[in-house]
Order: structure tokens, then sequence, then C-alpha cells
């Protein structure tokens, strides 16, 4: 039935906020990793972002912050950033809205009675509740081999018990420490070396192959920084051209490229220390004509970076551009992107992912980013409306069903995932 010009805000921002989401890129576990799975009170005050921000209010030595237990640097953190200063950054108000939508008394900021409420659930609880209140039904992690952490549970058969989450193999690496990435490739029994010998390349590409396989990667994924240029006489463009493209072809999935990052601009820092960066767009199209049949799944981490980006998406199909990564995470640049992305490409992209750490955070990742997306699609809805095209309530459910969940499957060819 076609709606109303009143009915239309409505109906978009309530099925912007409960259309079931697959969140395509995370750094989240399902429960059989046990403490690879953040979750809770003082890993949601320690997230990154939030450390970077509370050292801006003191001239606290990072050694002795570091030194001090995960419980202590919460309350630091939940003092200089939510006591002594009002919490307005997205990261802290992401914090409130976790707190409320938990169900937590927030006005009483009782940091000590919202630990205990947390600490009475079990870990498998939190998982459901969480997913169920921010409507997330498909969870994509980041799995890395060389993680010593991780790969014991890939080699014991348990990596993807949980049919709600599922695997991107990150090459980091590969791409950005070959001489680290070699040492790790040895200790696992590939006979590769520094130098890029026919051998060395076949070894990589039986050990990606390898693991996508292990793991049933969705794609291959890695973060680059912004003076990643293709095509160069460099190993990136080596590993590229002669392992990562034949490999992700063979086994018939995506690459994705998350390009603009500067790490460790203050190594005191740790993983709070990375910046941004301007990157050059035109390496991506090159990929892009280069392999007309490899999919590319791409985001940017420079604002500077987003227009041309969107541009170079109506250019190649093979080309899906997806999510505000971490600094653009925010709702300023959210709305901005998500704008100029729709009326670029309509509803073809991937809006957002949530790059979630902590579990509790797909909670105000998603909801502050749904309420954005419901908002641009509205002002869309209605202006279609005044010039005489009525949308109906299940075409807009379509057009948010594409965006938040079937736009990834389709990209990757998996819509069978979708029934399941
Ligand atoms: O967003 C983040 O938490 C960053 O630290 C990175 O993990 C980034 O998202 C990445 O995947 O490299
Ligand atoms: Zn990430």
């Amino acid at each position: 039935m076609e709606l109303k010009l009143n009915e239309i805000r409505e109906t978009a921002l309530r099925l912007a906020t409960t259309t079931p989401v697959t969140d395509m890129h995370t750094h989240l576990y399902s429960p059989e990793y046990g403490q690879l799975l953040l979750w809770g009170i003082d890993e949601l005050l320690t997230y990154h972002y939030l450390i970077s921000e509370s050292f801006r209010w003191s001239n606290e030595d990072y050694d002795h912050f570091w030194s001090m237990t995960k419980r202590e640097q919460a309350d630091w953190i939940w003092q200089k950033l939510f006591i002594d200063h009002s919490p307005v950054s997205e990261a802290a108000t992401g914090f409130i809205t976790i707190l409320q939508r938990l169900g937590l008394d927030v006005s009483s900021r009782n940091l000590n009675d919202y630990r205990q409420a947390l600490e009475q659930r079990s870990v498998n609880e939190q998982v459901n509740t969480v997913m169920e209140l921010a409507g997330i039904e498909k969870i994509v992690m980041t799995n890395d081999p060389f993680d010593p952490l991780e790969r014991p549970i890939w080699l014991s058969g348990k990596g993807k018990s949980d049919p709600r989450f599922y695997a991107a193999l990150r090459v980091d690496a590969l791409l950005n420490d070959w001489p680290h990435a070699v040492k790790e490739l040895q200790s696992l029994g590939y006979e590769v070396q520094q130098a890029w010998t026919e051998q060395t390349v076949a070894e990589v590409r039986r050990f990606l192959g390898e693991w996508i396989v292990r793991m049933d990667a969705l794609y291959l994924a890695v973060s680059m920084p912004g003076d990643f240029s293709y095509p160069e006489e460099d190993h990136r463009s080596r590993m590229i051209d002669d392992a990562m493209i034949p490999v992700c072809q063979e086994q018939n999935i995506p690459f994705a490229l998350m390009i603009g990052v500067r790490r460790r601009v203050n190594p005191a820092l740790k993983l709070a220390g990375d910046m941004s960066m301007l990157s050059d767009v035109s390496a991506v199209e090159a990929l892009c004509r280069r392999y007309p049949n490899q999919k590319f799944l791409v985001t940017m981490l420079a604002r500077e970076n987003q227009h041309e980006l969107t541009v170079l998406a109506r250019k190649f199909r093979n080309l899906m551009i997806f999510g505000c990564w971490w600094f653009l995470h925010i709702e300023s640049m959210v709305e901005e992107m998500t704008r100029f992305r729709i009326e670029l490409l309509g509803t073809s992209v991937i809006p957002q992912h949530s790059d979630c750490r902590v579990f509790e955070q797909l909670i105000y990742k998603w909801e502050h980013s749904r309420k954005i997306i419901g908002k641009v699609l509205a002002d869309k809805y209605e202006k279609l409306y005044l010039s005489g095209w009525h949308v109906t309530e299940a075409e807009i459910q379509r057009d948010l069903d594409d965006m938040l969940n079937h736009n990834f499957w389709r990209f990757l060819g998996k819509e069978n995932e979708l029934s399941k």
C-alpha cells in the first residue's frame, strides 16, 4: 500500500532501526573464542577510541597507564571522560547508549552497579541479548592465522561453530610487513623466503588457499597505509598480482581493502596511536580495471577521499564501497557520507559496518547509524512523494534489506546465506 506523506518518515525510521543487519566487518568473536571475545563494562571503557580521548585530559605517564589493571584503567577513563567532563564524543555517548539500552540507570552514574549488573550475566546470554537488542543477524569477524591465540581455535576445528559468525581472512602482514610474514609462514611449515621466488609465490598461494578453506572465509582483507600505490614495481603489487588475486579468483571471494591508515604515529598509545591518512583512489581504479572479474570491497579512512571513491563505484560494478570507517564513524560524517553515497549510487552501497571490538558496542554503533540511514532515506522518499512517486512500506523494507543485509551477500554471490 502506498504511504501518505505523513507516514513516510515514521516508516523509514522504524524500518531502519529494525531491519536485520549483516555486520560485514568487526573485530568480534563468537563465544568459542574464549578470552578473544571482549565484553562488559571494563572492556567497553578501555576501548582504544576512549583511551586516546582520555589522554587529552591528563599528563599521566603512558607506561604507568599501561601498567594499571584493566579495572583501574576503566576507572581512570570513567573519571576523565564521564565525571570530569561530559561524554559528548561519539565513543563516549555510545557508552551511555549501551547502558541505557541494557536497562541500567544512566542517571545514577554508579559504575560499580553497572559492572555488577553485567557480571551476573553469562557470555552466551550477553551475546544473545546484544544481538537481539541491536538487531544483528550475522557478524563477520576478522581472523588472523598469525595470531597465536586465534590459530589453535581454527586448528582444533572450532573456529566456525556458531552459525551467526563468519570469517574474513586478514592478511596485513603479507602486504605490510613481509619480513615478519616470512618468519610466521616458515614457522607454520610454508617454504617461503624473503626473495620473491617461484616457490615463495606457490607457498603463499598454498597458505592463502588452505586458510580460506579452513575458515570458510568470506573475503580476504587488509588495511593499507594511505601511500598504497598500484601498480608499482614493489612487494605489494607482486603479492597482489601473483598471489592474492589468483587465490581470490580460485576461491571465488572478494578482496577487501581498507585504505588510509598510518599506524602508530604515537606508539606510546599502542592501538590508540593510529592516524588517518589521505589515500590515492587511483590505486583502486587500477585494480578494478585490471581485474574486472574480481570483486573489491573498499573503504577509506580520510574524509577527503570519500566523494572520489563513491564516484569510482559508479564506474566499476566490481567495486562495492562499505562503511564509515573508524574516525568517520561519527554522526556528522555518517550523515554526510550516507547522503552523497545514496545520491550518487542509490541503494547499491553497504552504508555501514560497525568495526566493534567489544560486544555491547554493537548496540550503539548500529543504533546511531540506523537512525541516520533512516533519516536520509526519508528525505529522499518525501521528495519523491512530492513529485508524484509514492513508495510503499514493502519498497522501503526492500531498500533497507538491500543496504543493511542483502547487498553484501549478493556481491559475494552467496544469497543462499540469507535464508540461513
Ligand atoms: O577501528 C578500529 O578499531 C581500528 O583499530 C582498526 O581495527 C581498523 O578497523 C582495522 O580493521 O584495521
Ligand atoms: Zn577494523
